[in-house]
C-alpha cells in the first residue's frame, strides 16, 4: 500500500495552543518508519499551510478563528482528494476542525468512484455542534455537522460538493457530548456507541456491526482517530481529556479488526497536543496504533470478510 502522509499544523480550532506541533511529533516517534517496517511504500507529503485569513463576523461571538478555518479545510480537502487519488491518505494533526477538510475532499472522491463513503469517528465527543450551538466556539466541535451536510456553514465554510450520509457514519467512544449536540444526533441517522455500549457489549461487537454494512455496500472507510478516544491514563497529550476513555487494548483491538477487514481506505490522527506528553508517550502510542491498523499483528491471523 502506498502512504500518503500528510501534515496539518492546525491549532486554530482548538482552546489550548500547541496541537500544531502534532505532525512534527508524530514523524519524530517514527511514523513513517513503522510503515515501511510493515511493508508499505511511504510518501511523506510535507505540511499544508494557508495564507493569512480574513476576518469573518458571524451572529455567534463566541466563535473562534472563522477565517482561518475556513481557509484550512478549502486546502486540507483539496489534498485529501488529489492523494487519494494515488495511495492512502494519513492526515497528520493538528486539531479536530481538520476532519472537516479531509473527509469532505474524501467524499468529493467517493462521489466519482461512485461509491459510498463511511466514517469511523473515534472520539469521546460527537463533534456534532453547528456554528449556532457552539458555546465554546473552539471549531474542532463542529466538523461532522458540517460534511453530514447540517444547514449553518453555508457562506462560511466552503460549499460541500458531496455530503457524508449520516447513515453511513458510526462513533465509538463517545463520554461527552453537550445539550444541543445531543437532540440534534438523535434526529439523525448516525450510530453512537458510547461508552457505556463498550462496557456492555465489548468494542468488537460493536465495531463488527458496522465493518459489516460497510463492506455490504462496497463502501470506502475513514477512520478518524482523536486522542480523546483513549483513556487519559494511556493518552494524557490532549487538552480535551475526558476520564473512561478506552483501554490501551481495547484502542488497538479496533485498529487490529480495521486492518483484518481490508476496508480502511484513509485516516485523520487528530488532536495530539505534543506540549501536554509525558516523554512522547502518547505520539509513540497514536504511531503504534496506526501500525496496528496497517498490519502489525502479534501471530498471523487470516482476513476475515464481513
Ligand atoms: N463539545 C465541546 C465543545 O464544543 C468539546 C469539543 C471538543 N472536541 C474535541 N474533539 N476535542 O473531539 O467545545
Ligand atoms: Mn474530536
Ligand atoms: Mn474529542
Ligand atoms: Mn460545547
Amino acid at each position: 500500500m502506498l502512504c500518503k502522509l500528510i501534515g496539518i499544523p492546525l491549532q486554530d480550532g482548538a482552546s489550548q495552543l500547541g496541537c500544531e506541533m502534532g505532525p512534527s511529533a508524530l514523524r519524530t516517534a517514527g511514523i513513517a518508519a513503522a510503515l515501511s517496517d510493515l511493508g508499505h511504500e511511504v510518501e511523506d507529503t510535507g505540511n499544508l499551510g494557508i495564507a493569512a485569513p480574513d476576518q469573518v463576523e458571524h451572529s455567534n461571538p463566541r466563535l473562534r478563528n472563522l477565517g482561518s478555518i475556513a481557509k484550512w479545510i478549502e486546502v486540507i480537502a483539496d489534498a485529501a482528494y488529489r492523494e487519494s487519488a494515488e495511495g492512502m491518505p494519513i492526515f497528520l494533526g493538528g486539531d479536530h476542525a481538520l476532519s472537516a477538510g479531509s473527509v469532505s475532499g474524501l467524499a468529493r472522491r467517493a462521489a466519482l468512484l461512485n461509491r459510498p463513503l463511511f466514517v469511523l469517528w473515534l472520539d469521546a465527543h460527537t463533534d456534532f455542534h453547528t456554528l449556532e450551538t457552539t458555546d465554546s466556539g473552539n471549531l474542532h466541535g463542529v466538523p461532522v455537522a458540517y460534511f453530514t451536510g447540517r444547514a449553518g456553514f453555508s457562506g462560511y465554510f466552503p460549499p460541500l460538493a458531496q455530503a457524508v450520509d449520516p447513515a453511513n457514519v458510526c462513533m465509538i467512544g463517545i463520554r461527552s457530548v453537550d445539550g444541543a449536540e445531543r437532540e440534534a444526533i438523535q434526529e439523525t441517522e448516525i450510530t453512537v456507541h458510547d461508552m457505556r455500549a463498550i462496557d456492555e457489549n465489548g468494542v468488537a461487537v460493536l465495531l463488527r456491526g458496522f465493518l459489516a454494512r460497510v463492506a455490504s455496500a462496497n463502501g470506502l472507510l475513514h477512520v478518524s482517530l482523536d486522542v480523546d478516544f483513549l483513556d487519559p491514563s494511556v493518552g494524557p497529550a490532549v487538552g480535551t481529556t475526558v476520564p473512561g476513555g478506552a483501554t490501551f487494548r481495547e484502542a488497538h483491538l479496533v485498529m487490529e479488526m480495521l486492518h483484518d477487514s481490508g476496508l480502511v481506505t484513509s485516516l485523520d490522527l487528530v488532536e495530539l497536543n505534543p506540549f501536554l506528553d509525558e516523554r512522547g508517550r502518547t505520539a509513540t502510542l497514536l504511531v503504534d496504533l496506526t501500525a496496528s491498523l496497517m498490519g502489525r499483528k502479534v501471530l498471523d491471523r487470516p482476513t476475515r470478510r464481513y
